[in-house]
């Protein structure tokens, strides 16, 4: 098989990956390559003889424990977006390629699961908001997704990753991993700890209106950052929303929140380099314009009300998590160097105390659109 396996690691070859693709319901010799920017699974795009394209990944099961309960999750969701969306032609939803034994997923000898999707192809996935209106059509399309789900039938999705946005877990498992100082990194990292500390009050508060019921739950992604919707890249249209893996019960302000961190931000969220990070009130606009076009049927007024806060919520959460990973060494997320983890932190917490000098202008915005 001629393959390109770039530099490909964790001990996985063209062998391991041509024994895998025999499980599925595609046809060799494939061309193999590394893909995309995820923080946590392996990822390759696989081009079969007749150049049809497939998303191979690698699942992390450390992180997704429950892979047989995300599978089903993403296999509901997905069959439900198709079929809503059938009758749309610019968008579309990946869908799963089932093995060989019609399973969601092949669960190699050494205990690695594995799954392919569908490619979507000729979309662009943007890490850094290049204009308004890439902006406005990710807010549609989130809004879109949240939209299509209300109706989705049969019982609950499965918690994937139990507490995943939830902040005062999140807070706990940050004051252990800061206590322990496993990575001996606590006393290089004073002035971020009192940040964490300083901000967590008010945002607990809205933490327990979530928690409490008071902010209802509905399916949610709970991924939304930017390149977690596919664009055209000459129309800007949104084609399609990617990365179902977190797709559970949660809060929309979950979604709204933690898009708002990319779409409103001028930079990466590894930037090191701070001058570089505005928050940009046009693209937060634009976005909010474009979801709230789709979801504002369906929202409470308290929902509503709650959109500006939530992006300084899922912009602090993140950032809880970066520097949690930080102080224990990097065990969660890849890192290209030592301190990744803590310029993603300090990156995060200079955005928050820019949505704060704006939180005035954020409210007005809401407030023109509901
Ligand atoms: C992780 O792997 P990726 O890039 O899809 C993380 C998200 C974070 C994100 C930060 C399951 O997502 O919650 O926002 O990194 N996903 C998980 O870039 O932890
Ligand atoms: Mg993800």
């Amino acid at each position: 098989m001629g393959r390109s396996l770039g530099n490909i690691d964790h001990g996985l070859n063209g062998e391991t990956i041509e024994r895998v693709l025999s499980h599925f319901h595609i046809d060799g010799p494939c061309r193999v390559q590394p893909f995309g920017a995820g923080h946590v699974h392996d990822t390759f795009r696989v081009d079969d003889v007749r150049g049809t394209s497939f998303l191979l990944q690698r699942v992390n099961h450390a992180v997704f424990a429950d892979v047989e309960g995300m599978m089903r999750n993403i296999y509901r969701v997905t069959q439900h977006l198709a079929a809503a969306l059938s009758d749309h032609p610019s968008l579309m939803t990946f869908q799963l390629v089932l093995t060989r034994q019609k399973r969601l997923f092949y669960q190699d000898a050494a205990g690695n699961y594995w799954r392919v999707f569908t490619f979507i192809d000729g979309g662009v996935a943007h890490d850094i908001t290049p204009s308004a209106a890439p902006a406005r059509e990710a807010g549609r399309a989130f809004g879109q997704f949240q939209a299509l789900l209300l109706d989705l039938p049969g019982e609950p999705l499965v918690e994937t990753i139990p507490k995943f946005h939830h902040l005062a877990n999140r807070l706990t498992y940050f004051e252990q991993a800061l206590a322990a100082d496993s990575a001996l990194r606590a006393s290089a990292v004073s002035a971020e700890v009192a940040f964490v500390r300083q901000r967590a009050p008010e945002l607990l508060r809205l933490h327990q209106l979530i928690d409490s019921g008071q902010i209802p739950s509905r399916i949610t992604h709970n991924d939304t950052k930017l390149n977690n919707v596919l664009l055209d890249p000459l129309t800007h249209r949104a084609r399609a929303v990617v990365d179902l893996d977190t797709v559970m019960p949660g809060s929309v302000l979950h979604d709204f929140g933690d898009a708002i961190r990319t779409v409103a931000s001028t930079a990466a969220e590894d930037e090191p380099d701070l001058s570089q990070v505005q928050f940009y009130l046009p693209y937060y606009e634009a976005f909010a314009e474009g979801y709230l076009g789709e979801t504002s049927a369906f929202l409470t007024p308290e929902e509503v009300a709650y959109l500006p806060l939530s992006a300084r919520y899922m912009t602090f959460i993140m950032g809880v998590r970066m520097l949690t990973d930080y102080l224990a060494g990097d065990t969660y997320y890849k890192t290209a160097y030592p301190t990744h983890n803590l310029d993603r932190a300090r990156n995060q917490f200079w955005l928050i105390e820019q949505m704060e000098q704006q939180d005035e202008a954020m409210r007005k915005v809401v407030q023109t659109l509901r």
